[in-house]
């Protein structure tokens, strides 16, 4: 059923003279941003950061995925500048939120950024507008807490407003796919909010995948990430089960992806890192848990992935071990610190957890890693090492994260003794390397 609302507002999509909004100008937000401005639209970016603003109207890119030429140029043109201010909403036809949904300590969502986001939107709301939450959450979060505070402004949706979720899928650094090439699915509150979402994607990305709900979409992105975390849980307690029966993991793994068939290869490591696959399937789990549902493969996962810092200074204190060394008084020096290989992030990356359980048993710990000069364990402050001789000067050598601009022969070469949690040497048979 279309309304006067509607068919202004997808006649205002469909030629691109809509005002679109995005909030949050992150690595989800700003290239979402960029990517309407290049089709033609005028883009207004929302971000509580003023610093990230002013970079932003000075057209500077601070996302790696995004080159500061394209966004100078869509500012100069203006079709993109950016405010800290929420008024602007009153103004747009459509914005898209993309602000993070981290967990808190005790593994629950932290929705405060959504509704704080969300609340400062309801206030400028009017009839003719597109909401789009995009953050990654748990299913009933656009239904159950972004549509009340719509309708508690009066406001219809799917005749007045129009309200969908379409999960990000961003994934920084990735060479063959962002945002432009990457399938976008989208669900709405009723059919009008999801045709509405889908015209507006659809200007500007290449393959739009429309849903019945936004509870379906919801869900679609928490059974990706799931996938992934079961999947990497399952490899670690094969690789802790390998170990006991003296089975060379990897090269199980590396047999077992020659099927061209119903097999995905995934990698043990020395824990579960990064912004997303560690605390989505929390969301899941936290929401079906109210519903009396126990997530026990979640909850497995975690645990195990959870337990491959320890897995990993146990094999350290037993390497050091094999040459009459004790780890307390050691000198162990961490190879790579970022959550994994080629980027410059080490938020949950088991790194730290590794460094603060060798420190507690009482090793001297450092690191080097090209894309993070400096880190804080605990409180404690740490710069990267010039590698060479930090490798040279320790008990043992620890690569947790496998850089690939790391010259690993030198590593070979110096080292006295190693422990390869990413088998980043596998080109190299020496007694001195211990693998996971
Ligand atoms: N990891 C393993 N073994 C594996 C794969 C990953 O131990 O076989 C570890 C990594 O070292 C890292 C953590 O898991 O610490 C997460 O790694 P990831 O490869 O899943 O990378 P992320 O966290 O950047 O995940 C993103 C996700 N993208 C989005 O959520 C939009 C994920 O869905 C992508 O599949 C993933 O990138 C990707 O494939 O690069």
């Amino acid at each position: 059923m279309s309304t006067q609302h509607y068919d202004s507002l997808v006649g205002k999509i469909r030629n691109r003279s809509a005002h679109v909004g995005v909030v949050g100008l992150g690595y989800v937000g700003l290239p979402l941003a960029v990517e309407f401005g290049k089709v033609g639209f005028t883009v207004t970016g929302i971000d509580v950061s003023e610093h990230k603003v002013d970079l932003i109207n000075q057209g500077i890119s601070y996302i790696q995925d995004v080159p500061t030429e394209e966004v100078a140029a869509l500012v100069k043109a203006g079709r993109l500048k950016a405010t800290t201010d929420f008024s602007a909403v009153k103004d747009l036809d459509t914005i898209n939120i993309a602000v993070p949904t981290p967990l808190r300590k005790t593994k629950d969502p932290d929705m405060s950024f959504v509704v704080s986001a969300s609340q400062s939107i309801a206030d400028h709301a009017h009839p003719g507008l597109l909401i789009i939450l995009e953050s990654t959450t748990y299913p009933g979060t656009t239904d159950e807490l972004i549509q009340p505070m719509i309708e508690a402004r009066g406001l219809t949706v799917g005749e007045d407003v129009f309200l969908c979720f379409s999960p990000e899928r961003v994934d920084p650094g990735n060479p063959n796919f962002q945002t432009h090439n990457i399938p976008k699915v989208v669900g709405g509150i009723t059919a009008a909010c999801t045709q509405a979402g889908a015209a507006l994607y659809q200007q500007a990305l290449e393959t739009v995948v429309p849903v019945s709900s936004t509870r379906v979409a919801e869900m679609v992105k928490l059974l990706e990430n799931t996938f992934r975390m079961i999947n990497i849980g399952m490899v670690n307690e094969l690789a802790m089960m390998c170990e006991r029966i003296n089975i060379n993991v990897w090269e199980v793994i590396d047999a077992a992806a020659t099927k061209p068939f119903g097999f995905m290869p995934f990698y043990p490591g020395p824990g579960l890192g990064g912004h997303c696959i560690p605390i989505d399937p929390f969301y899941l789990s936290w929401k079906t848990k109210q519903a009396g549902i126990e997530a026990r493969f979640i909850e497995l996962a975690g645990y195990i992935n959870g337990s491959m810092p320890h897995f990993v200074v146990d094999k350290v204190q037993n390497a050091l071990n094999e040459q009459s060394k004790s780890l307390k008084g050691s000198n162990v020096h961490i190879l790579g610190v970022a959550y994994k290989r080629d980027i410059d992030d080490v938020r949950e990356s088991p790194a730290l957890d590794i460094m603060h359980l060798l420190a507690r048993r009482g090793a001297t710990v450092t690191y080097s890693d090209p894309y993070i000069p400096s880190i804080d364990v605990e409180g404690t402050k740490h710069q990267s090492l010039p590698q060479d001789a930090a490798v040279a000067a320790a008990d043992c050598v620890v690569i947790i994260t496998d850089h690939k601009q790391v010259d690993y022969s030198s590593v070979v070469q110096n080292a006295r003794l190693i422990v390869d949690t990413r088998n980043a040497l596998k080109k190299f048979s020496d007694p001195k390397i211990f693998r996971l």
